[in-house]
């Protein structure tokens, strides 16, 4: 029988092709899915999470591991479905109008996905009104990421238009090198996120999950 630790530790080392042959021996073998999911993959990526926060890992290890993550979700994606197993909320993210940094913004995704969230990527150089859409069709947290100063008022906008749209219980949260905490509250966005593992933890905390 498989063990969910052998999973953990494989995704950690980004050993994708192991993570997939383990997910599908433990489906085959009749393992709850959710637990496969919880204690194997969502288990590892926390791991990740933690080490990439400690400086212990950085982006190339991040990336791998994501990677091992994806492999073994190919196979438990469908299984979930089948068994009527419901994400922990659903997100949006993007890099914000005017701005094509993408590397970091595709790091918080892979780690909300990790942690369980359905995240809906809306790319890059994404207008508010996109933002908008996203959260009309259910994205219960907007994040907005933004690399350039000359972008940073591009999150304002995505913030007042969802206002101004009926939508303030949807939560919005910002990341990126020249964003802090002070221009989050300055813009009056729910919150701001250094990192992609604390962009998880953030999340979380915004929406009580
Ligand atoms: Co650009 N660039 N760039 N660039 N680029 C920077 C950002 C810059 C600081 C370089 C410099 O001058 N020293 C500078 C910005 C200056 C400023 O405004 N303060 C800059 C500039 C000026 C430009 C151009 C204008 C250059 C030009 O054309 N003259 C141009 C702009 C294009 C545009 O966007 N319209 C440009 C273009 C590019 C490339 C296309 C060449 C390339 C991007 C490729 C890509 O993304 N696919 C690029 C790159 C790679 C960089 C640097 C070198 C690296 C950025 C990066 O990927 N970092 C960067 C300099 C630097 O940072 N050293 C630079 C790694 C990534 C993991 O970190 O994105 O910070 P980061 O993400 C972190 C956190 O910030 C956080 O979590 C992530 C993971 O921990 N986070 C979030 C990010 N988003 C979040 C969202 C959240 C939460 C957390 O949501 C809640």
């Amino acid at each position: 029988m498989v063990e969910l630790k052998e999973i953990a530790d494989n995704l950690i080392k980004g050993q994708a092709p192991k993570v997939k042959e383990l997910v599908g021996e433990a489906v085959k073998g009749g393992m709850d899915v959710k637990k496969i999911l919880s204690d194997g993959l969502i288990s590892g990526m926390a791991v990740v999470g933690v080490k990439f926060k400690s400086n212990e890992f950085y982006v190339p290890e991040v990336l791998i591991a994501a990677r091992a993550m994806h492999a073994g979700m190919e196979i438990l994606e469908p299984e979930l479905a089948k068994a009527g197993v419901e994400p922990l909320a659903k997100v949006s993210i993007g890099t914000v109008k005017g701005d094509l940094h993408d590397i970091g913004k595709n790091l918080v995704s892979m780690m909300m996905r990790g942690a369980g969230f359905k995240v809906d990527d809306l790319g890059i150089d994404v207008s508010p009104e996109k933002f908008i859409e996203s959260a009309k069709n259910g994205s219960q947290v907007l994040c907005l990421s933004a690399l350039l100063t000359t972008t940073m008022p591009s999150m304002k906008g995505v913030v007042d238009e969802l206002k101004k749209a009926g939508l303030g219980n949807v939560k919005t949260m910002i990341g990126g090198a020249p964003v802090t905490q002070n221009y989050a509250d300055e813009i009056g966005s729910d919150g701001y996120a250094p990192d992609a593992a604390s962009a998880v933890d953030k999340a979380k905390e915004l929406l009580g999950v």
